[in-house]
């Protein structure tokens, strides 16, 4: 069975072949994306065995995004087909600052998810965020079970990123769930800008006194630093240093890399190289992932000294 399941909506991703402002019309890109396929895709191509559990329509679209997934390494055999929904769809608006997104998801085959969804078993890592609770009232459920203060211990751990996103529900509506999930996981990755809009705390250690208990909690400062809270104590590692191309899916490299180290044991310090690693790869490319960066870099990397990490 996988390492790790990644559960959530993938959708077909629309996006302008020639990376020009999408109102322009013209030729479109299709393919797949959705935060936790691309946690998925991050974590296969570091070589575990990763598994996303979604649901897609039964339409060419839901075909496209499952061949992807598969291309990519990752196991989707977990993943459910809709005979009467359609799969989701978004349109990426490129831009270095930070790129625009338009969903056609609504009703999609992913909202018709639920407490019902079957995960594989024998994981050792369950990952979620928060784009699936305010899918719709199902889905909101699922992120409930898995996030379940009752889970039996000696189960997978679970994983969450806050990833709150705006064209979906406000900061306001989701600023009590998020922060209800975020305190019942494993551990969490959140923006230090997320957690300013969503809950009002300004900067690493006001996000700590919000979820005191969570056994590791990463707060990421964009392009900055980030830090992590945990029985290791406060440590705190700044970003590489890189051009950014188009940002979308970042986010989800970073918690690639950091699950990676996670899974094999590395040291804190180690797990958020390897995320700010592969949030580089992944900012330096127009798509939504990135292959990491080869081996002997990484290695490289990973063993600098402080002073010549960046
Ligand atoms: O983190 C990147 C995601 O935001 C993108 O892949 C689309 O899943 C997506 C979403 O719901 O925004």
């Amino acid at each position: 069975g996988p390492e790790a399941v990644c559960v959530g909506e993938t959708m077909a991703v629309l996006a302008p072949a020639d990376g020009a402002p999408a109102d322009r019309g013209g030729d479109l890109a299709v393919g797949a994306g959705g935060a936790e396929a691309n946690t998925a895709t991050g974590l296969a191509a570091l070589g575990h065995r990763a598994a996303w559990v979604g649901r897609l329509g039964d339409d060419p679209f839901g075909r496209v995004v499952a061949a992807e997934l598969r291309a990519r390494g990752v196991d989707t055999s977990g993943a459910e087909v809709d005979p009467d929904r359609p799969t989701g769809v978004y349109l990426k608006d490129p831009d270095p600052a930070g790129s625009r997104v338009h969903y056609y998801r609504t009703g999609s085959a992913a909202a018709a998810m639920g407490p019902h969804t079957r995960l594989p078993d024998g994981a050792h890592l369950v990952h979620v965020s928060g784009i699936t609770p305010a899918l719709s009232p199902g889905c909101a459920a699922l992120a409930d079970r898995l996030l379940s203060p009752d889970r039996p211990t000696g189960g997978p751990l679970v994983s969450f990123d806050v990833n709150h996103r705006p064209g979906l529900w406000s900061a306001e509506r989701a600023a009590p769930h998020l922060l209800r999930l975020a305190a019942r996981a494993d551990a969490v990755f959140v923006g230090a800008d997320e957690a300013a809009r969503l809950w009002g705390a300004r900067g690493a250690e006001e996000v700590r006194a919000l979820l005191p208990g969570v056994p590791l909690l990463v707060v990421k400062d964009a392009e900055a630093d980030a830090v992590c809270f945990s029985e290791e104590g406060t440590v705190r590692v700044p970003a590489l240093k890189t051009g950014i191309v188009e940002p979308v899916g970042a986010g989800d490299a970073f918690a690639a890399g950091f699950l990676s180290g996670l899974l094999r044991g590395l040291p804190v310090r180690d797990r958020l190289r390897l995320g700010h690693l592969m949030a580089a790869a992944c900012l330096k490319s127009s798509g939504d992932t990135a292959p990491p960066p080869p081996r002997a870099v990484r290695e490289r990397l990973l063993a600098a000294d402080e002073g010549t990490w960046r």
